[in-house]
């Protein structure tokens, strides 16, 4: 079983990123202001909080969760947050009964956590290794990444699910920190699966703790510099947690990103109007959006990842297809290494310019509504 390789990956870039510093650095500000705007662990009571404030034991009686919920996007509001500069959320995501990762069969099974008009910080799949043989996004972006069934699970049968009478469940930590200041934050939580029987998969949450932080974690030019070479790693958990760390750095990170992909990102605007067309009602304009899309490569993830939700059955195919091609215009790590850093950009400076109305992770795409 491969339980813990992303928690390996993620534990070796928190040990790099917390050894010993050299003298000249050591005289940095302690660290960040922390306080804790929630804390559940769903022992108890869930409260207004939360849009659907379902609380239950697992079947085995070892731990309590929100949920479980299907296919369906489940929301926590908090507000009066005070003066902040960066949130740290942490959950455990329990996935629950007959999750088919990635695979074309019975499969994407997509979730998804977001930033209420702002942000998707994770689309994800899992998959549970009686399940899916074609693996799981997890930990890593759906369609791009691909992992061993349950790969970053901290615990796997563990909660006594069961799907056809054999034990189907999965438990996955998750630590994001990102930029965010506002008074208020409204994370959604979804997902999506491609299913036959409404029992099939189901998902809740066992904790949910979300800090503010009144400063970035500081980095220094030679952890960005290793955090660069990780964005490339061959390994997608590694690469991931990579990201994450640079997110993390905010405003530090995305000058010392800047630096490295100078001349390499085309306009945001530029590539938003692309991907409108990808809406268009002439077939031919269609193609053209998805060829200048594909020719960019990896570096317009960001903005194919923000689309993978559309409410268009055709835009949803198409940035499909472009997602899992986007890594053949360069070789794999460099491909990987610009998508990342695109996308770590692009969560840092989320508030800057105004986004559109995040939509829950949508059905996935397998026909074009509209012929050639
Ligand atoms: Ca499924």
């Amino acid at each position: 079983m491969n339980r813990f390789p992303a928690l390996t990956a993620y534990a070796a870039i928190l040990l790099a990123l917390t050894a010993p510093l050299p003298a000249r650095a050591q005289s940095r500000p302690a660290g960040s202001r922390v306080v804790v705007a929630y804390h559940n662990d769903f022992s108890r009571q869930a409260g207004k909080e939360w849009s659907q404030p379902t609380v239950a034991r697992s079947p085995n009686d070892s731990a309590s969760l929100l949920g479980p919920f299907g296919g369906e996007t489940v929301s926590l509001s908090l507000t009066g947050l005070g003066k902040h500069a960066m949130v740290r959320l942490s959950v455990d995501v329990y996935a629950i009964g007959s999750w088919d990762g990635s695979a074309k069969t019975y499969g994407p099974d997509i979730w998804q956590i977001a930033v209420h008009n702002g942000p998707v910080l994770l689309r994800t799949t899992f998959g549970h290794k009686d399940h899916s043989r074609e693996g799981q996004a997890f930990p890593g972006e759906y369609p791009e990444d691909q992992s061993p069934p349950m790969s970053g699970a901290m615990a796997v049968n563990s909660l006594g699910y069961l799907w056809q009478d054999r034990p189907t469940d999965a438990t996955y930590p998750l630590t994001l920190t990102f930029p965010h200041s506002g008074e208020t934050l409204r994370l959604d939580f979804s997902a999506v699966f491609n299913t036959l029987g409404k029992d099939d998969e189901s998902w809740g949450l066992g904790s949910v703790r979300v800090e503010l932080l009144d400063r970035p974690e500081p980095l220094s030019q030679a952890r960005l510099a290793r955090l660069w070479e990780l964005l490339g790693d061959e390994d997608a958990g590694t690469s991931f947690w990579a990201m994450w760390a640079l997110v993390g750095a905010g405003p530090d990170a995305a000058k010392f990103l800047d630096g490295q992909l100078t001349g390499k990102l085309p306009p945001t605007r530029e590539v938003r109007a692309l991907i409108a067309q990808l809406d268009d009602v002439e077939w031919n304009k269609r193609e053209e959006a998805s060829k200048a899309l594909a020719a960019y490569g990896a570096v317009v993830k960001p903005e194919l990842l923000e689309a993978a939700g559309s409410v268009s059955l055709e835009v949803r195919s198409r940035v499909e297809e472009l997602l899992r091609t986007a890594n053949q215009k360069s070789s794999a790590g460099e491909a990987r290494r610009l998508g990342r850093a695109a996308r770590a950009l692009r969560l840092i400076r989320w508030q800057e310019p105004p986004l559109p109305t995040t939509v829950p992770a949508t059905a996935p795409a397998t026909q074009p509504d509209r012929e050639p």
